[in-house]
This record gives structure tokens, C-alpha cells and sequence, in this order.
């Protein structure tokens, strides 16, 4: 198949109430792709008042979303997932025009994903039992989940489909209306969603409103009138989404930053043979997605005796990374998100320099040919330093890796866990010892052991320190959308 960019319409609304509507004061903001800087479509530029209309709109359809059963829940559940399924290229066509990430992606990792979290979730809500415990002869504790009601999402975009997925799925799933916003670079795939599953809900439970932080986020993060806040975003975003929801003394679950460190040690050298491939794939996994990714694995960190040898190969595999259209199926690196996300990756490349990082590989912008050339390409970059250095502490979410060698595992450790984040880690050895004491002792809600980006629907997902709390994925995410109700029966006829 031929992959293009798609016919958007010249303005999309907010979905509010289950139909599509103009934004109140007639202000729309300009989406353009990052693969050539075109004007894609203009979307509403919402304020307070259209945030009230849909979180009303949602209050609205709570109660009886609310009391639908589980199999009702769960078959509309599969039906979204088999739209999105039967959609799968306009779906990847739509998110790569949007957000700059290549077709390879879109088509195999983001819309797949989506796909099986609703079909997860529609599952899962069906296998859960409850729990009912005889506490005495007469006397029964019932323990039941309820909806919380109202839930505001807010999200990035850097997954701008999946990203929606790993927030709506769940809390459809667990019996709750949503209000989400999707970030303002990358407004697409959330409204094709809604134009396509918009009859498949009742309305008023999935609401889609567009326009940017301050003016849109802000409102619905601060409401009275919403009983829960997720976000995945920026750590000091995320810090005042949780300032707006403690006026209502609100739930919330943060997904934020991080800057996760991947730790090779000397024994994955031991034999040249396929192993050894997928370490090296697993090193340079620092440009997938661009490096716009929350765990992307942006610390390199060697152990000395292999750094040699091991950096060439690495070295190497970065310069093989195809760039180029991102609609074209061989390509393996598209454009930043966003110019401005562009410009700080440079920023970072300059920053990197100055502190006296030495460049590996890589270092600056990439020009492309014909329309591609006012797009915002950076090539992959590799840093040799330490971790003192700013651009081993400071979240770049760009191409950009930083590597440095350690002595023996005490410094491994030592090195992984000096950052304020705690998000994802990878380690790597064969080593029987090392592959469970090492991720033990490294601080991060996710460490994956001699893989790395891989993200199943049923394994929890979720930050330490300044990534956040609350996780997402696995089906201990529906309680973070539920209240714990607990009946304590008495069938004792006298004795109070
Ligand atoms: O993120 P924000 P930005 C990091 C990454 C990136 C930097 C800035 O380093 O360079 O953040 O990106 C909404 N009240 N990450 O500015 O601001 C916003 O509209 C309510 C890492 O785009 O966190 C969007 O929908 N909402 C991260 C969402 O928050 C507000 C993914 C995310 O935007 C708001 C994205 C406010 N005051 C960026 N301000 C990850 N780790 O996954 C903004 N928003």
C-alpha cells in the first residue's frame, strides 16, 4: 500500500454531547503538520465556558453510563476497537501527517496498541470477580466497585492515538463519562476517533474539546464538577494539575517525565551472536519515535571494559537509521512534533556541547529535500560525557543519547539512579545475578531486562520519584477509576 498524507476537512469542532459543535465565540487555532510545516485544519481554540458544556454534558450521562453492565460496557468496548481496527491505515495516515512519526510506526506500533487496549480492557472488566468475606457468623463485608463519574484526561502528544486509548479504555471500561483534551499539537486522531465511534456511545460519555493549556486544561483540571484528573505530560505541568484538582480534592494520576537510564554490562559481549545484535538494537532504541517518548532510553550507560567495542556498534547502527518521508514505509525516523520541540532538541545538542559533552555521532538538524525541507528533522545525536551533565539530568524528548561507562555494578546502580526521575530503566546481561539484583536496586516503576519498549496492555505501567504515581495498562488501572464501596451486612436479628 501507497501511504499519503489524508484529506483533512478545513475545520473539525469539539465533541460535545455526542455531536460535533462550533466552538461559542467562533476561535479556531491552526494544526500543521511537522513533516513540511502545511497547514493540516483549524480546531476550536475552547475557553472555560464550552470545558463547562462538556463536563455538564458528561454529568449528565453518568448516572445511567454508570448502571450499564459490564457486558454492555465490554461489548461497546470491542465494537470501538474493531473500528479503529477496520481504520487502521486513514488512522496511522491521520497520526503521522499530525504528529511526524513514520507510517512504519503508526501502522505496526501506535494504532495496533489502541487496538488491543479497548479489546483489553472490554476483557478484562469481564473476568473480574468480586469479593464478599463472612467476617462472623452473621455478618457479611460485601466489597463493590463504583464509577467515580466524571473523568478529565488530559494527554501529550507524542502517542496522540494510543495516549488516548491507555486513558479512555479504562475508564469507559469501569463505568465512567470522559472529558478528554488532547494536547494542541497533535487534535487529529482524537476527533476521527469521535467521528467514527460517536454513535457507538450514548451522549454525553465520551467528550473530545480542543484548545490549549492554560485556556482549556486548566478549567477542566480545576473543575468542581469532574471527580477525577489524569494527565501524561511535563513534571511541572503535571505539578499544576495536581495544585487545580486539590481545590476539589480530586484523584489524579500523573504520567510525567523521565530520563531512563539503559545499562549494558560487560558479559552481553561474551559470544558474537544474535544477542549481541539485540543489544545493539536495544541501545539505539533511544531514537525511536524520535525520542519523543516518556521512557525513551536516553542514558547509554557501559560498562568500561566493553565500552569500546560496544559504542562502534552502536555508533554504526545509529548512522544506518533511515530518515526521510515519513510516509514512506522504509523510513525509520520522522520529524519532531513540533518546531518548537525542534528548536529545544537543538538547544539541548548546543547545551551538550558547551558543558563539553564530545559528539559521537550526529549533532544537528537534518534537511530533507522538496517540501520535507521545511519540516523539523534532527539527526540522531549521541553524547559521550557524564552524569552530572545537563543533558544526562534535563528531559530533552528528542533523538539525542547520552553515554557514559561505569566501573562494576555498585556504580551502575549508583549512576541509573542519580536523576529525579523514575520511569522506565533497561538492563542488560547475562548474568543470572545481575539480570534480578540490578533492576531490583534500580528506582524506576518500569525496568525492562535484556528488552526494551515493549508495552503490553496487562503489565503495569507508571512512574517513582518525579515521574508521577498511578499507573496505567494492566487491570489495576480500573480501580483508579473507581470508589471502593464496602457493605457490612448483619443478619442478626437482635444483637445491634
Ligand atoms: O507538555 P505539557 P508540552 C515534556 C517534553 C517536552 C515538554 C514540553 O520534555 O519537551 O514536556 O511539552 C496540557 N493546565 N513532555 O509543553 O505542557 C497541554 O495542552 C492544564 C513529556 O507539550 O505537559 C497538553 O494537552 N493542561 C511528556 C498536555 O498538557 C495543560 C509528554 C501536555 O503538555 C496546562 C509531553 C495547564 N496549565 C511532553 N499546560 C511525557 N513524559 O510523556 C499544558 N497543558
Amino acid at each position: 500500500m501507497n501511504y499519503s498524507k489524508p484529506k483533512f476537512k478545513e475545520k473539525y469542532g469539539n465533541f460535545i454531547n455526542g455531536k460535533f459543535e462550533a466552538p461559542d465565540d467562533g476561535e479556531y487555532f491552526d494544526n500543521h503538520s511537522p513533516i513540511d510545516n502545511m497547514l493540516l485544519a483549524k480546531y476550536p481554540r475552547s475557553k472555560e465556558s464550552v470545558v463547562k458544556k462538556a463536563i455538564e454534558a458528561a454529568n449528565n450521562a453518568k448516572d445511567a453510563w454508570g448502571k450499564t453492565s459490564v457486558g454492555e460496557r465490554s461489548a461497546i468496548l470491542m465494537k470501538i476497537a474493531d473500528v479503529i481496527e477496520a481504520n487502521l491505515n486513514e488512522f496511522a495516515q491521520m497520526e503521522t501527517a499530525d504528529n511526524g512519526k513514520a507510517i512504519r510506526e503508526t501502522v505496526n506500533a501506535d494504532v495496533p496498541l489502541a487496538v488491543d487496549h479497548f479489546r483489553y480492557f472490554a476483557s478484562v472488566i469481564r473476568a473480574e470477580e468480586g469479593s464478599a468475606t463472612e467476617l462472623n457468623e452473621n455478618t457479611v463485608s460485601l466489597i463493590i466497585r463504583e464509577p467515580l463519574g466524571v473523568v478529565a484526561q488530559i494527554i501529550p502528544w507524542n502517542f496522540p492515538l494510543l495516549m488516548l486509548a491507555w486513558k479512555v479504555a479504562p475508564a469507559l471500561a469501569s463505568g465512567n463519562c470522559v472529558v478528554l483534551k488532547p494536547a494542541e499539537q497533535t487534535p487529529a486522531s482524537a476527533t476521527f476517533l469521535a467521528e467514527r465511534i460517536g454513535d457507538l456511545l450514548p451522549p454525553g460519555v465520551f467528550n473530545v474539546i480542543h484548545g490549549f493549556g492554560p485556556e482549556a486544561g486548566k478549567p477542566l483540571a480545576s473543575s468542581g464538577k469532574v471527580d477525577k484528573v489524569a494527565f501524561t505530560g511535563e513534571t511541572t505541568t503535571g505539578q499544576l494539575i495536581m495544585q487545580y484538582a486539590s481545590k476539589n480534592l480530586n484523584p489524579v494520576t500523573m504520567e510525567l517525565g523521565g530520563k531512563s537510564p539503559n545499562v549494558f554490562f560487560s558479559s552481553i559481549m561474551d559470544h558474537d551472536d544474535d544477542f549481541l545484535d539485540k543489544c545493539i538494537e536495544g541501545a539505539v532504541l533511544f531514537a525511536f519515535n524520535q525520542g519523543e517518548v516518556c521512557t525513551a532510553p536516553s542514558r547509554l550507560l557501559i560498562q568500561e571494559d566493553i565500552y569500546d567495542a560496544f559504542i562502534e556498534k552502536v555508533i554504526a547502527r545509529t548512522e544506518a537509521i533511515k530518515m526521510g518521508d515519513p510516509f514512506d514505509m522504509n523510513t525509520m525516523m520522522g520529524a519532531q512534533a513540533s518546531n518548537d520541540q525542534h528548536e529545544k532538541i537543538l538547544s539541548y545538542i548546543e547545551i551538550g556541547k558547551e558543558e563539553g559533552a564530545e559528539v559521537l555521532t550526529g549533532g544537528g538538524a537534518k534537511k530533507l529535500d522538496g517540501d520535507l525541507s521545511n519540516g523539523f528533522y534532527i539527526q540522531p545525536t549521541i553524547l559521550k560525557g557524564h552524569n552530572k551533565m545537563r543533558v544526562f539530568q534535563e528531559e530533552i524528548f528528542g533523538p539525542v543519547l547520552a553515554v557514559c561507562t561505569f566501573k562494576d555494578e555498585a556504580e551502575a546502580i549508583e549512576i541509573a539512579n542519580d536523576t529525579l526521575y523514575g520511569l522506565g530503566a533497561g538492563v542488560w546481561t547475562r548474568d543470572a545475578h545481575q539480570l534480578y539484583q540490578i533492576p531490583r536496586a534500580i528506582k524506576a516503576g518500569r525496568v525492562w531486562v535484556n528488552c526494551y519498549h515493549d508495552y503490553p496492555a496487562h503489565a503495569p505501567f507508571g512512574g517513582y520519584k518525579k515521574s508521577g504515581f498511578g499507573r496505567e495498562n494492566h487491570l489495576m488501572m480500573l480501580n483508579h477509576y473507581r470508589q471502593t464501596k464496602n457493605m457490612l451486612i448483619s443478619y442478626d436479628k437482635k444483637k445491634l
